[in-house]
């Protein structure tokens, strides 16, 4: 997809006139434009009747494509980095990749954004080099972006704790006034379906509520916090939440990039306008393990991975692009050609990576120093002095 903004649309000329209802009882509850066969459904009606459709033009549409095919290639060269050592550590978001393109080009250039570890996608849709994350994961660097300049803050690990920044962020965006028509902010946060166990998630639930808080709840539910299944952590469907804390809540097929989009960019629009918060449940499937130190054949059955791969975001995007002939394979076999070239240039930069120079773990501490830093800077460059041969 074009770097800008692709817009935001009303309605698809190529759509089949079929509305669909999302209910909030009853199935299906997932907001959905796209099916697992590639077949488009102009309006999606949300729980509380919002209309969600899109009307991309063929080359936005070939340029998700694109998206999600890159993000995908980079993530499986980064898995495979980690396999032969280069990385301490890589948390893949294979299964995810439409839930984040949808919502991270549904992104407007001001608003800001709140990942966790595993936002590849977004991070990529925010115009950062995918090299960022790498750096992180291989202990190099503490991520290496400026979060002003891409409105993108750091990864997270701590589960939860982003959606407390996000919300004390977007109150700060509210107070300067900021929100308001087209140009307003809007913030999102991102977390996943574990993280709605957490106090933080809750809490952060409860201050953007009563404050106003121009701020997206973007939960990728992909089944699983590590080993834990969905039913651990709610009874309920987790979008449902949202009415409990004063806000609305949505359900999304989080494999469709469509729908993806469109529930994203009203909710931020919304936000931005001064509506309010609301929570966004994009219904997904983490395909691989949780992490690299993972092994999820110890908690969870192949047919139940069978099942979603059936699903996946890639092949019905491919199919709808196919039929309604917006693309044809020679357009395929170049992005396939593209995240080749992008993915062998990832790993060449990755394997030349400097090793950091231990007393820089002082650095960016605090954006002015402080006499303390400085004094614990000094004995440890002393003490490194002290070894033989030492260079630094
Ligand atoms: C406060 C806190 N507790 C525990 C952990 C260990 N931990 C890392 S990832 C994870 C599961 C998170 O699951 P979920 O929120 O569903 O996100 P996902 O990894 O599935 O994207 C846990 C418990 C942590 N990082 N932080
Ligand atoms: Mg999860």
């Amino acid at each position: 997809m074009a770097k800008g903004d692709p817009g935001a649309a009303t309605r698809s000329k190529r759509a089949a006139p079929r509305t669909r209802r999302a209910a909030a009882t009853g199935e299906p509850e997932l907001v959905q434009l796209l099916t697992p066969e590639g077949e488009r459904i102009e309006t999606a009606l949300g729980p509380d009747g919002t209309e969600y459709r899109v009307d991309f033009t063929d080359e936005e549409y070939r340029g998700l494509y694109r998206d999600l095919v890159l993000v995908r290639k980079l993530d499986a060269e980064a898995t495979a980095l980690q396999r032969q050592g280069e990385l301490g550590l890589w948390a893949s978001l294979l299964g995810q990749e439409a839930a984040q393109v949808g919502s991270g080009r549904a992104l407007r250039a001001q608003d800001m954004a709140f990942p966790t570890y595993r936002e590849h996608g977004v991070l990529y849709c925010r115009g950062i080099d995918p090299i960022m994350p790498l750096g992180l994961f291989r202990g190099v660097d503490q991520g290496g972006w400026d979060p002003n300049e891409f409105k993108f803050n750091m990864y997270t690990i701590v589960i939860g704790a982003q959606t407390l920044h996000a919300t004390g962020y977007a109150m700060g965006v509210a107070m300067d006034g900021k929100t308001g028509g087209e140009d307003g902010e809007a913030v999102i946060a991102y977390f996943g379906d574990g993280a709605t166990s957490q106090g933080d998630v809750n809490e952060s639930f409860v201050w953007a509520s009563v404050f106003n808080a121009p701020l997206v709840f973007f939960c990728q539910n992909n089944q699983y916090a590590i080993s834990e299944p969905l039913e651990r952590q709610t009874r309920v469907p987790l979008y449902r939440r949202a009415g409990g804390f004063g806000f609305p809540g949505v359900r999304v097929d989080g494999n469709d990039v469509l729908a993806s989009y469109a529930v994203t960019r009203h909710a931020l629009d919304n936000a931005r306008n001064g509506q309010g918060p609301s929570l966004i449940e994009a219904y997904t499937y983490r395909m691989g393990a949780h992490t690299t130190s993972d092994d999820p054949t110890r908690y969870r059955i192949a047919s139940e991975v069978e099942a979603w791969q059936a699903k996946d975001p890639i092949a019905r995007m491919k199919a709808f692009l196919l039929k309604q002939q917006i693309a044809d394979e020679s357009f395929f076999t170049e992005v396939d050609e593209q995240a080749r070239a992008e993915s062998v240039h990832l790993r060449e930069r990755v394997l030349t990576m400097p090793d950091p120079q231990p007393v820089s773990m002082f650095d960016h501490v605090y954006p002015n120093g402080s006499p303390e830093l400085d004094e614990q800077r000094a004995r440890f460059s002393q003490y490194m002095e002290s070894f033989e041969g030492s260079a630094h």
